[in-house]
């Protein structure tokens, strides 16, 4: 039987660490593990055996990093082939006596995916795919996509996967303490994006013990009907003289693997630090028992990064936000021929203020490169905020390549009847695991009743059925024409859109303002149909979040409709109103201050404009000074602030922070504009374990500003070294910045070698971890709160 006939129907134990075992077997620190499959072939096969022998009914090859970017770290890029091909054949070897089968392990690049870092879809895609390749030639019976923290990078590999052949695979995530991945991906969103892509099996590997993967399995349990794995390292790990520990015993790692299975999860096995007796223990606790069996029904779920929305057949109908459309729109016309993405951001970010749970993306505008401009919009939108997207655009190579971009499940605006949207809409959609908005038109235009619409509604789902994308991923559009035109049209839509539900079974949407062309006070007409189509049971419109009318008509049509039971949403959402909903705009864009765009632009990792914003400031007369205090230290103290509350996650930290470094790379000589006198010598550096640069790097250029010789250790910089400096270039001050509670340790330390040397050398630390009182306590000679204070106390240190 194949993995695919035994997964999910009955309970299959899988294999624990092999680097914890290779390390036992000798395996020289930094020394690559893979290449260990062609150079000690025994020892990884003893292993393979010990974990077969405790009961694992899959073993893992030794393949984590045997992919191009990681072998290359090793020098052995050009291994992938050999090292893949002789890892799958000594698992088989291993592994046929006992019956069991081997899954391709493949782990993460190590880098983001662009907008996150520098790392391209097609690049990620390139190198999952030849891997994934080797091992179905190979002939593995699954591939294992194992500590994936990134779901960008997640989509890659998996889409490479079901490229390089016909294999079942399993997409395991690591979570973290705050139940989320690293970029900010939670349990449920991991599922849906995973499963529109074809994972077979969704899983939870690594991160930290069992006891802390409790809710993250509890909530992969509730998300999705797909088997789901669960390999939680033996315990958090722990540094013991300098080694990395885990203490789980494997009577406590089974009884966890028993509790995962009533949650629902059916192949159990281990991570880091797990061994063949914790596979043992586990296979004792769990080989009697049979996997739950989960049949709920979701809806359509679409997913960002971060969050997945459900549109429900009964559930509260959901705002689709039109406003990133430039039809009609002058100023975001410009915007979008100019390259820039500001009223694309304002907009996105007003929508969801508003209520729009999606947001339409379409940037139609002629004779411009409108791939290029979907990815602006797309990487802009995704970073900001944390609406999943729809994808409008009437060109397939535009849909194709924000479907590759966008780190979430989309859904795509529009497929429809005609032969030629089929045969290209549809592919992609699988392709990509994207859902669907299906007008009902077909190449003899818009039928006119509503039987004729059901019929090419029906049509498409077949062909969408038919091509693998699943029935509640489509949700059909029954099209309204202008009253004041067609009159007869809009009873019609109103019909279809019952009709649909109630023969197919799929949610609707619509775009309910065409009803209203050519008529005054369009606002009323748009808002007394769309009560009507909500009565006929529409699930989602597109519609500019930010008319008021729409959106109360929207809340209380779910109450009057039964959608909204005992009128939670609308009594929530009516209390916290307080000016959220504003009223109709116009097209106008009110412009931002200088200041005000630089804020923004740190707040939303705009780091593609951000200079032209600081060229703007200069020219109109701001102080070089007052731009950072006033704008750029603000937005990234507030993206902080957003962080600390489990607001903003990683990647918009890191957006945040690269933005913020490249604007002080272009204030830095408008900074440095001091006097040539010196006034002593400083050597500066954040301490060891900190990348936090921003801050040291200001005080650094504000200190030079003012005569000091700065010595610019730069950041992660080791103790020894910091001293060595300051003792070469006999430094009066030396200066440390830290801006983590772990790192601020290593400042007592140099101050207590300082001593123990008898340097004469005084110290002044800084940075948000640090307060007065801690530098008094460590006995720095000074503190500074900011760079201008920072100044002061080093002038008073040399006697100024
Ligand atoms: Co990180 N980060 N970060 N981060 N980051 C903080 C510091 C954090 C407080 C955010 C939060 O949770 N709210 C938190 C630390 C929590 C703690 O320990 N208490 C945190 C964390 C947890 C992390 C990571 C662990 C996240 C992760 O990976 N999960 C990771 C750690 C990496 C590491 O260092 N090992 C991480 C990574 C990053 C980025 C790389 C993405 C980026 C840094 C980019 C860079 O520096 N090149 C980043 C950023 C941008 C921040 C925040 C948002 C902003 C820091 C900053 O630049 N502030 C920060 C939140 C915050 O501080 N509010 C946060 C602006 C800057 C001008 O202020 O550096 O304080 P500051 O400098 C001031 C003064 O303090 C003073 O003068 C400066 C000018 O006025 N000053 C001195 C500084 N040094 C001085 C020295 C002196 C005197 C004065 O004498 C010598």
């Amino acid at each position: 039987m194949t993995f695919r006939d035994r997964v999910g129907k009955e309970i299959l134990v899988v294999d624990g660490a092999m680097g914890t075992l290779l390390q036992q077997k000798g395996l020289p620190s930094g020394w690559c593990p893979e290449e260990w499959n062609v150079s000690q072939p025994e020892a990884v096969k003893d292993i393979h055996r010990l974990y077969l022998e405790a009961g694992a009914d899959i073993i893992t090859t030794n393949t984590f990093g045997a992919i191009s970017t990681k072998l290359e770290e090793y020098g052995y890029g050009h291994s992938v082939r050999d090292f893949n091909l002789a890892a799958v054949r000594l698992a088989k070897e291993a592994a046929q006596p006992f019956g069991a089968m081997v899954a391709g392990s493949v782990g993460p690049l190590g880098k983001f995916l662009q907008p996150l870092g520098t790392l391209s879809f097609d690049e990620a895609y390139q190198q999952f795919y030849e891997q994934c390749r080797c091992l179905v030639e190979a002939g593995v019976d699954l591939i294992l996509f194992e500590t994936f923290g990134d779901i960008g990078e997640m989509r890659a590999a998996l889409v490479a996967a079901a490229d390089a052949g016909d294999i079942p695979v399993v997409a395991s995530f690591t979570f973290d303490e705050t139940g989320r991945t690293f970029t900010g991906t939670d349990p449920e969103t991991a599922a849906v994006v995973a499963e529109g892509l074809g994972a077979v099996a969704i899983g939870v590997n690594c991160s930290v013990g069992p006891k802390q993967l409790v809710s993250v399995v509890k909530k992969l349990g509730q998300s999705t009907n797909i088997p789901i794995l669960v390999s939680p390292n033996a315990g958090m790990p722990e540094i013991v003289d300098g080694r990395t520990v885990f203490r789980e015993m494997p009577e406590t790692m089974a009884q966890y693997a028993a509790s995962f299975v009533e949650y629902g999860a059916s192949l159990l096995g281990g991570c880091c630090g797990t061994t063949p007796e914790h596979i043992q223990a586990i296979k004792g606790s769990v080989k009697h028992l049979q996997p739950v069996k989960r049949s709920r029904q979701f809806g359509l779920r679409v997913a960002s990064r971060v969050k997945t929305v459900a549109i429900e057949p009964n559930g509260i109908p959901v705002a689709i936000g039109e406003r990133l459309n430039p039809t009609g729109k002058k100023a975001l016309q410009a915007e979008i021929r100019e390259g820039k993405t500001e009223i694309t951001r304002r907009d996105a970010l007003a929508q969801v203020q508003s209520g729009a749970a999606i947001l339409d993306v379409n940037v139609g505008v002629g004779g411009v490169d409108q791939i290029a401009a979907m990815e602006r919009a797309v990487n802009a939108v995704q970073i900001l905020v944390d609406a999943p997207l729809c994808i409008d655009s009437t060109d397939p190579k535009v849909i194709e390549h924000a479907l590759k971009i966008y780190h979430g499940k989309a859904i795509i605006n529009s497929v429809n009847g005609e032969e030629h949207s089929l045969e290209t809409i549809l592919p992609l959609a699988k392709k990509y695991g994207a859902a669907l908005i299906a007008l009902t038109l077909d190449d003899a235009g818009i039928p006119p009743t509503a039987v004729e619409r059901l019929a090419v509604a029906r049509k498409i789902v077949e062909r969408a059925e038919a091509v693998g994308i699943p029935r509640e991923d489509i949700m059909v559009d029954c099209l309204v024409l202008t009253v004041s035109a067609q009159p007869e049209g809009v009873p019609e839509t109103l019909k279809a859109i019952t009709m649909v539900k109630r023969e197919l079974g799929t949610t609707t949407s619509l775009g309910v303002s065409n009803v209203s062309f050519g008529l005054p006070n369009r606002g009323l007409i748009n808002a007394a149909f769309f009560a009507m189509a909500l009565y006929a049971g529409l699930d989602a419109a597109i519609l500019n979040p930010q008319e008021q009318r729409m959106m109360e008509t929207l809340r209380a049509s779910a109450v009057l409709c039964g959608r909204d039971m005992r009128a939670e949403q609308y009594i929530a959402w009516e209390q916290s109103k307080d000016g959220r909903v504003t009223p109709a705009k116009t097209e106008e864009v009110k412009a931002f201050t200088p200041l005000e765009m630089l804020y923004n632009a740190v707040l939303s990792g705009d780091k593609d404009n951000i200079i032209s914003y600081i060229e703007k400031a200069i020219t109109d007369g701001l102080a070089p000074m007052d731009i950072l205090d006033k704008a750029l230290i603000p937005g990234i103290e507030e993206v902080g602030k957003k962080y600390g509350e489990g607001k903003f996650f990683l990647p918009q930290l890191m957006m945040a922070g690269e933005t913020m470094t490249k604007s002080f790379e272009r204030l830095r000589p408008e900074l440095a504009k001091g006097p040539a006198k010196k006034t002593g010598t400083v050597v500066l550096a954040t301490v060891k374990g900190d990348i936090h640069d921003i801050g040291k790097n200001i005080v650094s250029v504000m200190l030079a500003n003012h005569g000091f010789d700065v010595i610019d250790l730069g950041k992660n910089v080791d103790n020894q070294e910091i001293i060595k400096v300051a003792e070469e270039r006999q430094a009066e001050i030396i200066g440390l910045s830290a801006l983590m509670t772990t790192t601020m340790i290593h400042m007592p330390q140099i101050i207590d070698t300082i001593k123990e040397r008898g340097l004469n050398c005084k110290v002044i630390v800084g940075g948000a971890a640090v307060t007065e009182q801690y530098a008094r306590e460590i006995g720095a000679h000074g503190y500074a709160e900011d760079a201008v204070e920072a100044v002061r106390v080093a002038k008073e240190l040399v006697g100024l």
